[in-house]
């Protein structure tokens, strides 16, 4: 498999907490290294852009106030597969359904507030790490 780069977002549920470290631990043990970091508050304009793909879902308008709501960290990550690595990492996106040992399990609050965000394919991947980054950011 392919050396590969994803989108990774550690929510407002998750810095609140303090759990950055905690969460950041899981990917470097996953093998997935972190290649850029930056912690951030987003404007409720920035976060409705980021996640405008479910602008007609019943949840959008909780999603876009939740990740507006406090700061987040917004990373990539790099690795073996790393998008698919990532996401067997964050767990189902309701913890309710997720895996022992996955970040979602053992972090998350709720359906809405669960801890983390992750790109889904390599085409949403290139997108949303270009959408927080320029190319200068991105120390492999
Ligand atoms: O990619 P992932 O985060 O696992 O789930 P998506 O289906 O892309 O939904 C994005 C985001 O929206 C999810 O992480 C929480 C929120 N959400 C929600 O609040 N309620 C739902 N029923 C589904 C998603
Ligand atoms: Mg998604």
């Amino acid at each position: 498999m392919a050396i590969e780069r994803t989108l990774s977002i550690i929510k407002p549920d998750a810095t609140r907490r303090n759990l950055t470290g905690k969460i950041n631990a899981k990917f470097e043990d996953a093998g997935l290294r972190i290649v850029a970091s930056k912690r951030i508050h987003l404007s409720p304009a920035q976060a409705g852009k980021f996640y405008e793909v479910h602008k007609d879902r019943p949840f959008y308008g909780e999603l876009v106030d939740f990740m507006a709501s406090e700061p987040v960290v917004v990373q990539v990550l790099e690795g073996e597969g790393a998008i698919a690595k990532n996401r067997e990492v964050m767990g189902a996106t309701n913890p309710a359904q997720a895996d022992e040992g996955t970040i979602r399990k053992e972090f998350a609050l709720s359906v809405g507030e669960n801890s983390v965000h992750g790109s889904d394919a390599p085409e949403t991947a290139k997108e949303e790490i270009a959408f927080f980054f320029s190319g200068l950011e991105l120390v492999g």
